[in-house]
């Protein structure tokens, strides 16, 4: 094989998101990158598959380390009320600076994240971008200048729409 399709594979179910409940946590540091991200999946997950806007909660925190802790005390809290959240996307952008304070926030969040989504069985949506420099962060954004250029937000809200939906038909005794 020579070449492949990089990326994943578009899904052939056709997932309806109408009554789904989704949280998005997203940062403030690299605030125009994640705002980009932010509207890519959520754009996507209203067009594409239905979910409706009201039913997408949006919350902020100051930088990605606080990502994991925001996760589990608003599922903890959706949980006290009647309706839950299907499923949350924690968005985020680190960019690596000269210390090394990138290597140890994006350990502790990728962790942060998989632990509050096990324990909680609710699954999170890994929308962190790890990037070595802002030109990678604006790529990935879909904000740069390269054709490749791809905003990967889409992605993420076409996720959450997937593992919403099969988490939901999963619980209820469906394989
Ligand atoms: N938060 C981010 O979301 N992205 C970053 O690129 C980022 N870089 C940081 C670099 C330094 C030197 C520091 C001190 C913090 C950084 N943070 C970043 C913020 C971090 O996630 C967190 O909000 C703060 O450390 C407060 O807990």
């Amino acid at each position: 094989m020579t070449s492949f399709t990089k990326g994943v594979v578009p899904s052939n179910e056709k997932y309806d998101g109408s009554s789904l409940r989704v949280l998005i946590v997203h940062t403030r540091w690299n605030y125009e990158i994640v705002e980009a991200l932010v509207r890519g999946a959520t754009e996507t997950m209203t067009s594409e598959y239905n979910v409706k806007a009201e039913n997408i909660s949006v919350q902020s925190v100051s930088g990605s380390y606080e990502l994991p802790f925001a996760a589990q005390s608003l599922i903890k809290a959706s949980k006290m009320g009647t309706q839950w959240f299907n499923v949350v996307i924690c968005i985020g952008v680190l960019i690596k600076g000269s210390t090394m304070h990138f290597e140890y926030i994006a350990e502790a969040v990728s962790q942060g994240i998989m632990k509050v989504s096990l324990d909680s069985g609710v699954p999170i949506v890994f929308g962190v971008l790890t990037c070595l420099d802002d030109e990678q962060a604006l790529e990935r954004a879909g904000l740069g200048n390269k054709e490749s250029k791809h905003n990967h937000g889409i992605d993420w809200g076409r996720c959450a729409v997937e593992m919403g939906v099969k988490n939901h038909k999963w619980m209820s005794g469906t394989i």
